[in-house]
């Protein structure tokens, strides 16, 4: 198998780094040209440490890259990777929370996406595997997807590492229903300082019922249809897979980080805003998160 290059060593990127090595695969890290990661990496995960090389330049040779990002990282990556093409052969694995405008011109069509309920945090230099949830991989373009298969050994691979991993066609709908349970639970455990299996218990079902609604319309906007009682039965599905589990939002937050919220809630609460209709609870829960990290959203 081709080696992998895991770019971002948030929770996901760097558990996927460390199971694929597990399944015996050669993996190395890709740090941005401006980062300051030393150029190797150790990663402590239940009782082991797994060391990887850094690599500061793109490789001259095929590689999978598995790009486990944050939504704001995604263009400047893609940028990158237009100046410098990865060599023939290589397949980019494109996976973050929420949705960009443009993202049909902005998404090369041959890039697959990774779409995961899988939680997980890190505790100081531990990394933490805290809820168990399930993947899928399937082609950015739709019109991908109806031809080509997906590798077969990048799904056998991707799935051993960190099962289970389903091949999707329909992306789009994939997306838009993992957007949905991300604008449900991220931000409303950034409000109420909880793990997502708290929000179980919290008198928050209405307004999840709220969101579900406004995120429904959207989304059938966009020719999608995603009722609002499918919405919130998976959400509340993935808080119970990953009840121990400190949302991604939640931990941006404590370590000062830029969230995603412009790419869940807001994106929402915009794209409402483009055809001329609201989304007051979307809108609401976008502005709280906007407040609340204010001083430090411009480390993007
Ligand atoms: O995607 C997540 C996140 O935290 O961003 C979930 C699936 C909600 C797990 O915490």
């Amino acid at each position: 198998m081709m080696p992998w290059l895991v770019v971002g060593t948030g929770a996901l990127g760097s558990l996927m780094a460390v199971r694929l090595q597990q399944a015996g695969q050669q993996v190395q890290l890709k740090s941005r040209a401006s980062s300051n990661l030393p150029t190797q990496l150790a990663i402590n995960f239940e009782q082991q440490t797994c060391e990887f090389p850094v690599l500061k330049a793109w490789p001259g040779h095929a590689v999978n890259v598995f790009a486990a990002i944050k939504a704001y990282q995604v263009a400047p990556l893609l940028a990158e990777l237009r100046d410098q093409p990865l060599p023939a052969g290589s397949q980019l694995v494109l996976s973050y929370n929420g949705m960009l405008e443009h993202e049909a011109t902005l998404v090369p069509p041959t890039a697959l996406h990774w779409v995961t309920t899988h939680g997980a945090f890190r505790h100081g230099d531990e990394l933490v595997h805290a809820g168990r949830g399930e993947s899928w991989l399937g082609w950015a373009n739709p019109d991908v997807s109806g031809s080509a298969e997906i590798p077969a050994e990048l799904l056998t691979v991707l799935g051993a590492a960190l099962p289970p991993l389903t091949a999707e066609t329909d992306m789009t709908r994939r997306r838009w229903s993992k957007l949905a349970v991300n604008c449900l639970i991220n931000p409303l455990t950034v409000v109420h300082q909880c793990r997502n299996g708290d929000l179980l218990s919290l008198p928050v079902a209405d307004l999840m019922q709220t969101l579900a609604t406004e995120i429904s319309w959207l989304a059938a906007q966009y020719g999608v249809d995603l009722p609002a009682a499918e919405i919130v039965g998976l959400t509340r599905r993935v808080a119970s897979q990953t009840a121990a589990n400190w949302s991604s939002m939640l931990s941006d937050v404590r370590n000062q980080r830029p969230t995603e919220i412009d790419y869940l809630n807001g994106y929402i609460a915009s794209g409402c805003q483009r055809v001329g209709a609201a989304a007051p609870a979307n809108e609401q829960l976008w502005q709280q998160v906007t407040t609340l990290t204010k001083d430090f959203s411009h480390l993007r």
